[in-house]
Formats: structure tokens, C-alpha cells, sequence
């Protein structure tokens, strides 16, 4: 395994101007012919030619229709005697798309033929310059028998389709978009299409299909709506437009990830794919709309504009999830809404990325090396790179970053670039702008790793009627990089009066106010900001929206955080006052080790918020949501996770019976009567519903009572939906009700043979939160349902994710015993599927803050992984870094 360094960078040595392709598709062995027009690049030394290619077997080359003597050398193919002048190199090969479990390249799943090459997939197909700054234009043939693979697609326009002999048939297809190869797609099987036309605000027409399964196809609507919300937003909000005639979808059940963009032909997990009322929650519906955009939005974001190198793999991830992420807010349409979209991503942000920042695979959002490029496609180039982007919005406003955009398509339009071609085009665009101004400082965003910390003092000056604000600012040392400079950091604030009124904002040196919200850029290890004409001491609420992804420390008292939470015109700091008053307690007693004891002051404000006349359900449940246990993590520098979880529960516990009354209140108050939509309206009033179930089973269950676990299965068999079923499920399930058992037996009968169903069944027993030891047996003891495969990823992580990722306390056990599976399961999966087996691997990252016995029980199970002799690259990489 070598390591592949960002600064190594060198231009290919050949253009892979077009390619033409003919596949004879077989499961057992498919024949694939490539002929592509090549020429040197002049720019760079004289050398051979060298192809990357995988697990193939190759049958011929032929350069301008004469054979060539070439070599094999590891995964390359040398040819030292490529022409000079442009040539046309012909490849056959051979490959086995029925043995090919690790869902990279071409594979087949449910007997249909599918393909995922981003971002080294390609080279398992045939041989090719499998980079993403070589971009060509692609010719497709596709054969295959009739009757099995009715259907053919790939990339662009169907040419010409027709009969073959001997039962087969055939269909050409062509793109005329030059791309890289993680951008092809093929797809052959026996699928049928919703399909839709529309017409643009452009006055194109264009032909959207979303291929399923078979008996799938009333679960497509969802989707194509999402679909075409999506081609409109991008025209009206980026002024992109859809450049292809016919735009295809297509489902898969055996999948890496949740969908991918292939030029015309965006792949999906059905699991981001299918919904109807009866099979997908509140939360399906919600991710289905924003993956759909997401792989759409990728069209320009990712495709028309390109990656030179996998090290600027977030110039296309972090930019697009930041286009989706703002979609689904101007989707959300409210403030509150909008405000609760927003909340989700940053509580997501704060689960996934900060523990990552701060633990053995920290790197940068533009990372400096890799091992198995797989292994970055994470929380820090997608989440993080997401808000590096929305800094750039907020440090230029949405006009300045829309021209920035406009710029970057100007500019870069048909080419793979770089996040420095991304940076300058917005500060281009934006002269003597907060950005511009200090862009190379704003560019430590991309090049260093873990989270900054952000200190503010403030301090009241009665006479003289200031408020100095102090802000400080350190990131910690990550893996490799020891020393960090201050970074940019926008600080959206306001000021508050202790009865919660909002204050003009002037700072000093300025003739008036400036209303009552601004941005402050802290680009200093250390800066003050001075208010004038305050006129009483202000509660500070920092940071407004989350303005900047770092950990901020206010030093704000528990009344301070009371004003917030009662009176703060930012919703999303609202919310997180919610959440570090909750903090604080739990924090408290895990430090102590004390019993937590839930204070009147605490209890008291979550009932007001309980009771509010006028915040959202949706934003309710949020607040009345304890923060997650790996967030709880995430504040300790010795970690042990049955203390966490033990105070969580504690909490949740005392919250349940202090609120039981307004619980039921709430409970009968936010049934929906309407007929189902996942609006965020009725969806809000779901999640409000389920947490007082939850709540109201819990308490009852602690008690004896049956009452409420009798009305929780009631609901449970009734329920006209899968949000509220699964909601009065799981209420059964975490409170380890008696009727729990009878509940999820009847579900199982109920959803045989609905894979994403039973995902959730499998998913929901991997994260009941532990008592006794039972949880973690009952997840050994579904690795022997018949229902269970390691084979298909969903399923492999809907029970085996669930328990090592999703739930500390069954997993982190005094006996090693999680430790133990979890290192069979890694090795297990490593066999099949490297992608999979490298993301389970990674549950131990932060393995070194672990409290003992944890820690060296994890540390031996680690261990034992990296002492295995044949593992893959992509295992490889993520065991040695912990263990570095
Ligand atoms: N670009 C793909 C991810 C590919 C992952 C390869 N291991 C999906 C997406 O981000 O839209
Ligand atoms: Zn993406």
C-alpha cells in the first residue's frame, strides 16, 4: 500500500479524448471492448503509457489496429511504445460481474447489472487513465440477452436501440459531455420507469425516468417530485439550468452509500430512493428529497465543474451538500422550519465530524495524503466542507456568493480544478469583501485539521456604557500537525437585555447603530470588539445559525441560557440553549460520578417549552431531545461510556416523570388528522407525538403501569403510517415494555419481504439502549435470523452499524465482548466488501480516550484486526492510523 501525496501531483502524461465502449454483458464474464483516441500531453515529460486496471483479465491490445508489446506491473498496464502523434489504443478484456461483491465496478444485484466507479471503480471495468482530470467524451454498445435485461441505460442519449441474434438485443448510447470516469454508468435489468416530462423555465423539454424494480413503482413519486423541486430551485436560485434531454434515475438494493451522480444516470440505494406512507418515515421522505438534490445538484457542482485530484474531492462534495442543505431550507419554507433544518444538519455536523476532528483520522477538509481515497469520503470533506462554503456565503452575503458562483461556472466551466480555482472565484467576485480580504487566511479552512475552539468573555462597562466582547480563539493538534494558526471565523451575534430584548449593535468608531444582528470576523488568535450606547449589561447570543463549526465557549450562567432559550430571535440558539442546560447536568454528573438529580430550574423551562403556545412541535421535539451520547463524548477528555449513558438516561428518565401530565397533554394535542404528507408541518407534529409516547411508555414502564404501553401497541397496530408505527414501536422497545416482543414479531409477519422495512426492524434492535446485557445478546443472536446477510450493505448496517456506531452502551462493555464481535464483523465484512469493512473499522477512532478496561480491550481488538496478514487497503489504512 502506497501512500499518495497531494503535493505529488503531476498532469497525466496522456488525454483520453474519446472512448468508445462495447459490453457483452454476462454475470459470470462480460467482454468488454474500449477504443479511445489518445494523445500526449506536451506539457509533461516523455514516458510510456500506463493504464490502471483491476481484477481483469485482459484479451488484446492493439495501438492504431497493430498489435503492441505492453507489460503488467501490480494494477498498471505499461506500454513504452506509445506514439507520439495521437493514436487509437483498443482494449479487450474480460471481467466477472457476479463475483464482484465489493460493489466497485460492474456488479450485478437482484440478477440486474449495475455499476459504481467513483472514485476508482473504472479500472475494474477495463484499463484507463482512471483519473479525474481525464475527461472524455464516451461512446457506449451495450448486448445482452433480451428477455433477462430488457432494459439497457447509460450515460447521455440513446442512439439507437434494436435486436440481436439468438435472443439478444442491444442499445447505443452517447454523451456529449466530456467526463472523467467516476462518471460512467451502466445499467442492465429487468426494470420498468416512472417517467415524467417537463418543460424548463427555459422553454426546454426534457425526460425524467426513475427506474425500480418491478412492483416498485408507486414508490418512485416521492422521488420524482424531490427530483424536479430540485431542477427548479437550481434554475432559479444558481441559475443552473438542466443540460441533458433525458435526465435517469435508477434503483439498486446492494449499494456502498446512498446514490451517486453519474452523468445523466444517478444510481441510488433504494433505501434513499423508495417511499410511500405505509414503508418510509417523516425521515425517509425528508432524505430521499435531499439526496435526490443532492445527486442532481452535482450536475454542475461535481460535473460540469470537475475534481483535478481526489484531494479537492470537497469542491464538489462540500459545495453540493451546501447546495442541498440550502434547498431543503428554502423547502422548509417557515423560519422555524428552516431554523429546524438547520438545527438537524449542525446536531448531524456535531455527531459525525467533530468526533472525527478529534480523533486518529482527523484530516484536513482538503486532505494532504491518503492510503485508499475511499477512506475520505467523510464527515470532514462532506459536513465540514459544507460549512467552510456557507462561510464564504456569509462573508460575502447571498448576492456576492451567487456572482462567486456565476464566476466559477465562467471561469472553470468543462474543467477539473481545484478548491483554490473554488476560493478565488468567490473572492474574485467579490472585491475588498471580508473574504477577499483575507483569503489566504480564510484558507486554512481547507488545510487544517480538527475543530477550532472559540472562547468569548464579555464584559459591561455601566458608566460608560460598553460591552467589550473577547474573542479567543486555538484550534488542538490533530495527527500530524502540531501547531495551528488562527483561523477566519464569522461570529453571527446578538445582544440581549435580561428581560430578552434585543439591542442595537454599534460598535466603536461607528456613527449609528447597525441593527441588531451582524457578523463579527475574528481572523486573530485574540481580538476585542467594543459596543457603545449599551444600555444595560447584555446576555451575548453568539454565534447565531451556527455561524462558523467550531466549539464555542461562552461561559454564559444557567439564567443567561434561561434568557436564550425564553427569548432569543435565533431559533437556532434557542435550541442550543436547550441543549447546554441539558449539558451541563449530564456533564456534571459524569464528572462527579454523583447520581443526576434534574434540577426545578431545568425541569420547569422544558415544561414551558413543552407547553409554548407558539414555537413549532417540530422545534419542541428538538429541544426536549436530550444532546446525543458521542456529542456528550465529544466534551470529555477521558470517556467513559456507561457513565454517559447512565446519566442520559437518568435524565430522560426524571424528564418523563416530572413532565408525565403535559407529555400526555402533548401526546393527544399533536395527533394528525389530515391525511398523510411529510410536510414539516405534520412531520413536526410526528416527532412531538413520538417523543411524548416514548416518554409517557417509559415512565409507565419504570412504575408497572400498563396503561400507556397498552396504548403504544394499540397505536402501534392501528398506525396508518410507518412514522407513527415505528414512533410507537420503538417507544415499546427502548423502554423494554413487555409488549416490545409481540410488537416486533407482529411487525416482521406484517413487512415480510419489504427489505427496507425489515432494515428498520433489524436496525431498531441494534439500538435499544442496553439493560442487562440483553441488547447486545439479542443483536448476537440476528446475526442468525435467516433474514440476515452481511452481502447487502443496508443490511450489514442496519444491524451491525446500529450496535458499534449507534449504540455506546451495548457495545462498550466491561467484558470486551463488543470488541470482540465487532473486530469478527470488520474482518468478516473485509472478505466481501473493503468500503464496508473500513467504515465499521472506523468506530474506534477515538479508541484513545477511552476510560479503562475500554481502552485496552479496545486497543487489543484493534490489534488483533491489523494482525491480520491479507487485509485490504482500505482496513488497513483506518487500524494502522489508530493505532499510529
Ligand atoms: N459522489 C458519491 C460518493 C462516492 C463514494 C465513493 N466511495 C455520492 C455523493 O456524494 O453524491
Ligand atoms: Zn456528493
Amino acid at each position: 500500500a502506497t501512500l499518495i501525496r497531494r503535493e505529488d501531483y503531476l498532469a497525466p502524461a496522456f488525454w483520453i479524448r474519446t472512448v468508445d465502449l462495447t459490453f457483452d454483458l454476462e454475470p459470470a464474464k462480460t467482454l468488454v471492448t474500449s477504443k479511445m483516441q489518445i494523445e500526449r500531453n506536451s506539457a509533461v515529460p516523455h514516458g510510456p503509457l500506463r493504464l490502471h486496471g483491476e481484477e481483469l483479465n485482459l484479451l488484446r491490445v492493439l495501438i492504431n489496429g497493430d498489435s503492441v508489446s505492453f507489460r503488467q506491473e501490480g494494477h498498471e498496464l505499461i506500454i513504452e511504445g506509445a506514439p507520439d502523434a495521437d493514436f487509437t489504443l483498443e482494449i479487450r478484456n474480460s471481467c466477472a460481474p457476479e463475483k464482484n461483491t465489493s460493489l466497485s465496478g460492474l456488479y450485478t444485484s437482484g440478477g440486474s447489472f449495475f455499476t459504481q466507479c467513483e472514485a476508482e471503480g473504472f479500472r475494474r471495468i477495463t484499463y484507463f487513465l482512471d483519473r479525474p482530470d481525464v475527461m472524455a467524451v464516451y461512446s457506449v454498445h451495450l448486448r445482452a440477452d433480451k428477455a433477462k435485461y430488457p432494459v439497457l441505460l447509460s450515460n447521455g442519449n440513446l442512439l439507437e436501440a434494436g435486436e440481436l441474434d439468438n435472443g439478444r438485443h442491444f442499445a447505443k448510447w452517447h454523451d456529449p459531455f466530456p467526463k472523467p470516469s467516476y462518471l460512467f454508468a451502466l445499467v442492465a435489468g429487468d426494470l420498468v420507469a416512472r417517467e415524467q416530462r417537463i418543460r424548463t423555465r427555459a422553454g426546454k423539454d426534457h425526460l425524467l425516468q426513475v427506474f425500480v424494480r418491478r412492483g416498485d413503482l408507486e414508490k418512485t413519486e416521492h422521488a420524482m417530485n424531490s427530483l424536479i423541486a430540485s431542477i427548479v430551485w437550481d434554475e432559479a436560485r444558481f441559475k443552473l439550468p438542466l443540460d441533458l434531454e433525458r435526465f435517469m434515475v435508477v434503483g439498486v438494493s446492494d449499494f456502498n452509500m446512498g446514490a451517486m451522480e453519474n452523468k445523466g444516470l444517478n444510481i441510488f440505494n433504494t433505501s434513499a430512493l423508495l417511499a410511500s406512507p405505509a414503508t418510509a418515515t417523516d425521515a425517509d421522505f425528508h432524505r430521499i428529497e435531499s439526496i435526490v438534490a443532492h445527486e442532481y445538484f452535482h450536475n454542475w457542482t461535481g460535473n460540469r465543474v470537475t475534481c483535478r485530484d481526489w484531494f479537492q474531492l470537497s469542491l464538489k462534495e462540500g459545495l453540493t451538500v451546501f447546495r442541498d442543505q440550502e434547498f431543503s431550507m428554502d423547502m422548509a419554507a417557515t423560519p422555524s422550519a428552516r431554523a429546524v433544518c438547520r438545527i438537524q444538519d449542525v446536531r448531524q455536523l456535531r455527531a459525525m465530524q467533530f468526533p472525527e476532528d478529534s480523533g486518529a483520522m482527523a484530516h484536513p477538509v482538503r486532505p494532504d495524503s491518503y492510503v485508499e481515497i475511499n477512506n475520505f469520503y467523510t464527515a470532514t470533506v462532506y459536513d465540514k466542507g459544507s460549512e467552510v462554503v456557507r462561510m464564504y456565503q456569509t462573508l460575502v452575503g447571498r448576492a456576492g456568493f451567487e456572482a462567486g458562483m456565476k464566476l466559477y461556472f465562467e471561469r472553470h466551466d468543462g474543467q477539473a480544478v481545484t478548491c483554490d480555482d473554488f476560493a478565488q472565484a468567490i473572492a474574485d467576485a467579490n472585491p475588498g469583501s471580508a473574504l477577499t480580504t483575507r483569503l489566504d487566511a480564510f484558507k486554512r479552512w481547507y488545510s487544517q485539521a480538527g475543530t477550532p475552539h472559540l472562547q468569548a468573555r464579555g464584559s459591561y462597562d455601566a458608566e460608560a456604557r460598553t460591552y467589550t466582547l473577547t474573542l479567543k480563539q486555538s484550534t488542538p493538534a490533530t495527527p500530524g500537525q502540531a501547531d495551528k494558526l488562527p483561523q477566519v471565523i464569522p461570529v453571527a451575534l446578538g445582544l440581549l437585555t435580561h428581560e430578552g430584548q434585543a439591542l442595537p449593535l454599534q460598535l466603536q468608531g461607528e456613527a449609528a447603530a447597525a441593527g441588531t444582528e451582524r457578523v463579527l470576523v475574528l481572523d486573530q488568535a485574540e481580538q476585542s470588539f467594543v459596543f457603545v450606547e449599551v444600555a444595560s449589561a447584555p446576555v451575548p447570543s453568539l454565534l447565531r445559525g451556527f455561524s462558523a463549526p467550531v466549539v464555542l465557549d461562552d461561559g454564559l450562567s444557567d439564567a443567561e441560557l434561561l434568557t436564550l432559550l425564553k427569548h432569543d430571535s435565533d431559533a437556532f440558539n434557542r435550541w442550543e440553549a436547550s441543549q447546554r442546560l441539558a449539558l451541563n447536568r449530564i456533564l456534571a454528573a459524569v464528572r462527579s460520578g454523583a447520581p443526576l438529580v434534574l434540577d426545578a430550574a431545568y425541569i420547569e423551562a422544558m415544561r414551558a417549552v413543552l407547553r409554548h403556545a407558539e414555537l413549532d412541535a417540530a422545534f419542541k421535539e428538538l429541544a426536549l431531545t436530550l444532546p446525543g451520547e458521542a456529542y456528550i463524548a465529544e466534551q470529555l477528555d477521558v470517556v467513559d461510556p456507561q457513565a454517559i449513558h447512565a446519566a442520559v438516561e437518568a435524565a430522560r428518565l426524571q424528564l418523563a416523570q416530572a413532565l408525565a401530565t403535559d407529555w400526555a397533554e402533548a401526546y393527544e394535542a399533536h395527533q394528525v388528522k389530515a391525511g398523510y404528507a411529510p410536510d414539516p408541518v405534520q412531520s413536526g407534529r410526528r416527532a412531538l407525538a413520538n417523543l411524548a409516547l416514548a416518554m409517557l411508555v417509559l415512565n409507565a414502564t419504570q412504575s408497572g403501569d400498563s396503561v400507556w404501553p397498552g396504548r403504544a401497541y394499540q397505536r402501534f397496530k392501528d398506525a396508518g403510517n410507518m412514522t407513527d408505527r415505528l414512533g410507537a414501536l420503538s417507544a415499546l422497545v427502548a423502554a423494554h415494555a413487555e409488549l416490545a416482543e409481540p410488537a416486533l414479531a407482529r411487525f416482521h409477519a406484517l413487512f415480510k419481504g419489504d427489505e427496507l422495512v425489515i432494515d428498520k426492524w433489524f436496525a431498531l434492535q441494534g439500538r435499544t439502549p442496553e439493560l442487562d446485557g440483553k441488547s447486545f445478546a439479542r443483536v448476537k443472536q440476528l446475526m442468525q435470523h435467516p433474514d440476515f446477510t452481511l452481502k447487502n450493505p443496508n443490511r450489514a448496517r442496519s444491524l451491525i452499524f446500529s450496535l458499534c456506531m449507534f449504540n455506546p452502551a451495548a457495545f462498550h462493555r466491561k467484558d470486551a465482548a463488543g470488541y470482540v464481535f465487532w473486530a469478527e464483523q470488520v474482518l468478516a465484512l473485509d472478505a466481501i466488501n473493503p468500503q464496508i469493512a473500513s467504515r465499521l473499522a472506523r468506530v474506534m477512532d477515538r479508541w484513545t480516550v477511552l476510560a479503562e478496561p475500554y481502552r485496552s480491550a479496545a486497543r487489543e481488538a484493534i490489534a488483533r484486526v491489523a494482525a491480520k496478514a491479507d487485509l485490504s487497503n482500505d482496513v488497513r489504512e483506518i487500524v494502522e492510523r489508530a493505532l499510529a
